[in-house]
């Protein structure tokens, strides 16, 4: 599974965008050389979300190319079914994607190839680098939130990013999973919380600009995105407890042993 990738696609009654983003995917992944898997992970979906998946993977996935649909009952959040699809994921390297593609699947080598060529742990898709990749943009008052969001975030955690809501990101999964299994947070902050961790541990990230179309029809409410403050909040606090550090210090122990193969 050395050239592989495996796409992980968090979903909550996603039953009518998910059809055409899987069919998507599945022809991107048959015409890699190494194929991939699709994971949707099916987060206690009240339509019919995982019928939707299962009859595209059957109708579709063929060769080196998989597909499987995790269910997770009740709902849980997208971080808790990122990070469960994630950890099954069999590639070498995993990403995740939003289920309404508002990135075009064809900037996903923007995410894989700067891990693949060994010089990075994670990268972050990000539609804060450069404004022209960007065609429908949120509605506005979506994206002034965003900008509070992300000042917050940078000085509550010192990192220095400028987009980490966007719904796509790579990892390397050797020396990540000691990370993604170290997370904690279920909801909006859960992609602060792993790169925070990851962060702490020294890994290798870069925050790549991506090409983004906003699409209508998202389910991230106000009242869900302003609970994300108080999660930046109670990332600082695990860290001061000492929450992370067990997987900080995991995947140090890890460090070199991973490292051999790039
Ligand atoms: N697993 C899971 N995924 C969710 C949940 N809420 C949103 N998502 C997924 O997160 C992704 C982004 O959501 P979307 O509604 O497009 O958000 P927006 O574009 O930021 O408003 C999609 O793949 C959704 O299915 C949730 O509670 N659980
Ligand atoms: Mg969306």
């Amino acid at each position: 599974m050395s050239s592989s990738l495996s796409i992980v696609i968090p979903a909550y009654n996603e039953s009518a965008r998910i059809g055409k983003t899987l069919r998507e995917i599945l022809t991107y992944l048959g015409e890699q050389a190494g194929g991939g898997e699709v994971i949707v992970v099916d987060d206690g979906s009240k339509d019919e979300t995982s019928r939707v998946a299962e009859e595209v993977f059957a109708a579709r996935a063929r060769g080196n190319v998989e597909g499987r649909v995790i269910r997770v009952e009740p709902n849980r959040g997208k971080g808790n079914a990122v990070r469960t699809g994630l950890l099954a994921a069999r590639s070498r390297v995993a990403a995740f994607f939003d289920a309404d593609l508002s990135m075009p699947i064809t900037e996903t080598p923007k995410l894989v190839g700067p891990i693949r060529s060994g010089q990075y742990d994670i990268v972050l898709g990000s539609r804060a680098l450069n404004r022209e990749l960007i065609g429908t943009h949120q509605p506005w008052t979506r994206e002034q939130s965003g900008r509070v969001f992300n000042r917050v975030m940078r000085m509550l955690t010192g990192m220095p990013f400028k987009d980490t809501q966007c719904g796509f990101k790579a990892f390397r999964m050797d020396v990540c999973r000691a990370v993604v299994e170290g997370a904690l947070i279920d909801r909006f902050g859960f992609d602060v919380e792993l790169l925070f961790i990851a962060h702490r541990a020294g890994l290798r990230m870069l925050e790549y600009p991506v090409r983004w179309n906003d699409v209508a029809g998202g389910s991230v409410s106000f009242r869900g995105g302003l609970q994300g403050f108080g999660e930046l909040r109670q990332i600082r606090a695990n860290a001061r407890r000492g929450l992370y550090d067990s997987a900080i210090a995991r995947r140090y122990r890890l460090r070199r042993p991973a490292l051999r193969y790039v």
